[in-house]
């Protein structure tokens, strides 16, 4: 697909607006004719949680486990990094919008987004999903939450690094670090305190979803919610797309 031309089994339909394309693919996906490939359609099955609820917790149960404590009332922004691959991947409860910008990418605009949308929509509630190095860019903005009483979930992945560059290219290099950063402390330093936040971590998968269950209940605060995951795993989307590119990087 380029802008305005669409090229199918190297057949060129030009000029076509993005929105009459997409209206057609789902024409056709939806229909019998069988012209597109069967791994295309891929079949939606319920997840299988492959890591137990007292180890350490994976990449390709987080986003699924997190969609299951998400409801209609919310408004999801997904960062660049793992958390857009991984979120961008799995099934979402009817009435979920699911915010992100994969084409211009500029990490540390989802926390600011969030920001925006909760004082644009007072009557929902913003997830934030958002990795630790995006988040060091914009993590100043937790102090306007707090001063105008936003009261997002946010769910900081702490997994040392830039994970998502970390699988195209330089899997151990030093210009995938950040420096270790204190995230307990972070938005108290920006104001928050037990009368207007939850401050929470979680290293299981059974943390997890106590912390989510708790964080979904408690509606009234802005909500930090750092989970620790490994900085070598990825979600299967970006598996697939960083075993693409890996020809063209070696
Ligand atoms: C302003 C800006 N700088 C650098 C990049 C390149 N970049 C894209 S994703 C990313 C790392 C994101 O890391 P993190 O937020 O920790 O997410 P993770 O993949 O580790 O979950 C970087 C540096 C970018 N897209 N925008
Ligand atoms: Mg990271």
């Amino acid at each position: 697909m380029h802008y305005e031309r669409a090229s199918i089994a190297g057949k060129n339909f030009a000029p076509i607006a993005l929105k009459d394309a997409l209206k057609t693919l789902h024409e056709v996906l939806i229909s019998d004719i069988n012209i597109v490939p069967k791994p295309f359609c891929k079949e939606v099955k319920p997840h299988e949680q492959q890591g137990k609820d007292d180890e350490a917790i994976l990449q390709e149960d987080l986003w699924h486990i997190i969609a299951d404590h998400l409801d209609h009332n919310n408004l999801v922004f997904a960062e660049q990094g793992t958390a857009y691959f991984g979120i961008s991947d799995v099934r979402l409860p009817e009435g979920v919008t699911c915010y992100g910008q994969p084409m211009w990418g500029s990490i540390g605009y989802t926390l600011p987004a969030s920001l925006g949308a909760a004082i644009a929509s007072p009557n929902k509630r913003s997830v934030l999903l958002i990795g630790d190095g995006s988040a060091l860019l914009t993590i100043q903005e937790i102090a306007v939450m707090i001063q105008e009483n936003i009261n997002p979930v946010i769910v900081l992945i702490n997994n040392d690094g830039y994970t998502v560059e970390r699988a195209i290219h330089g899997e151990n290099q030093r210009y995938n670090d950040i420096p270790k950063c204190n995230w307990q402390m972070m938005p108290k330093a920006f104001g928050a305190t037990d009368d207007n936040s939850l401050l929470l971590k979680a290293e299981t998968a059974g943390e997890l979803k106590a912390a989510l269950t708790q964080a979904a209940a408690v509606k009234d605060k802005l909500v930090m919610l750092e989970v620790i995951a490994d900085k070598h795993d990825i979600p299967p989307l970006l598996a697939d797309i960083s075993a693409a590119l890996k020809p063209k990087n070696d």
